[in-house]
């Protein structure tokens, strides 16, 4: 039987231990991953090629990861510099530069990068460094490791030519002194929560990438690591069958391992848009689910270019360029 076909075909377990060394390893010397060639339409199901989802509405990180893809750039490139966009934008509070602060106010960045190859690389508990995303990268390209934490990796970064910066802005310094007059950690849905980027794209050859970067829940205990950096929580991407990324409660996330969960699913028969909604059925379904007190939101993608994306609230969406379209959706939700 082809690889494929088994893979499809096997059980949920039998393929966790059938295709444990070829899905995501650390790549030691992974070569950089720098495909090109032009094939635009997928021919098999007319979605148009490249394609870029990102959770919630970050239409100009999906514009350039587009504009990435358009030049013929590898998924991984588009994934990463779509994140970029919104880890250096200081008025965003829930990524990179300008994130709320943990309750000691020290701004800690979680962030992942997985390529077409399963290879992953992570930094959590990052300080002072804004591309958290491109230190991620650097750890899965140039290291023999998959995460790097706090100061070693803060100590990588500076030694591969980051700038150390202070990412603490006046408006989160504002909002955390007033925070800390009554300190209740309450993360409120769709705002504290909102704006954490995950994002996938297919390039022109068909090949899946996928990026998370957050500063992770605002007020957060020190050393409190989320879903967005671990692989299979907050994402993971299978490039023979499809990827996906969460945003939201990332304890939540973690404990139910929705990401892996969701490209299993869709490796089952699944749309991604059926596997996004049975994900958060495992959450909100657990028999001391606290659901209506938090939100988790869920985009994914699989290997022919169907997308689907779901939550617990409203209030969650999705951004989409695909067919010269950049386009915010709102979600469809289960707390109706
Ligand atoms: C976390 N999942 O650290 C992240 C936060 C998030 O939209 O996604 N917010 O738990």
């Amino acid at each position: 039987m082809k690889r494929r076909n088994f893979i499809k075909n096997a059980s949920l377990t039998g393929v966790a231990l059938a295709v444990g060394n070829t899905l995501a390893h650390c790549a030691t010397n992974s070569p950089k991953d720098n495909s090109s060639s032009a094939a635009v339409i997928d021919k098999k199901t007319k979605v148009p090629l490249p394609l870029v989802i990102a959770t919630w509405d970050v239409r100009q990180s999906t514009q350039r990861a587009w504009e990435e893809l358009k030049k013929n750039s590898s998924s991984l490139d588009a994934v990463e510099q779509g994140c970029k966009i919104a880890e250096a934008d200081k008025k965003n509070q829930t990524v990179g530069n300008g994130g709320r602060p943990d309750r000691d106010g020290h701004v800690t960045l979680d962030a992942c990068i997985i390529n077409k190859n399963g290879n992953y690389g992570a930094v959590v508990d990052l300080e002072h460094i804004t591309h958290a995303i491109s230190v991620a990268r650097k750890v899965m390209e140039d290291t023999p490791h998959c995460i790097l934490a706090g100061k070693g990796a803060e100590k990588f970064a500076l030694e591969n030519g980051f700038k150390a910066e202070n990412l603490l802005t006046e408006a989160s310094k504002k909002e955390w002194e007033a925070w800390k007059t009554k300190s209740n950690y309450h993360p409120k849905i769709n705002i504290e929560n909102h704006d954490t980027i995950g994002i996938l794209a297919m390039d022109n050859n068909g090949d899946i990438s996928g990026a998370c970067t957050t500063s992770g829940l605002a007020y957060k205990m020190a050393g409190r690591v989320g879903d967005s950096p671990i692989i299979g929580a907050g994402l993971f991407v299978d490039n023979e069958v499809g990827a996906a990324v969460a945003t939201g409660l990332g304890e939540e996330v973690l404990k139910t391992v929705g990401s892996f969960l969701i490209v299993e699913l869709m490796r089952q028969g699944k749309t991604p848009q059926e596997a996004c909604e049975e994900a958060i059925g495992r959450i909100v379904n657990k028999p001391d689910s606290n659901y209506k007190n938090f939100q988790v939101g869920y985009i994914a993608m699989n290997k022919k270019g169907e997308t689907g994306f779901y939550a617990i609230h409203k209030g969650f969406s999705m951004s989409k360029f695909n067919d010269d379209k950049n386009e915010n959706l709102p979600s469809d939700y289960y707390v109706k």
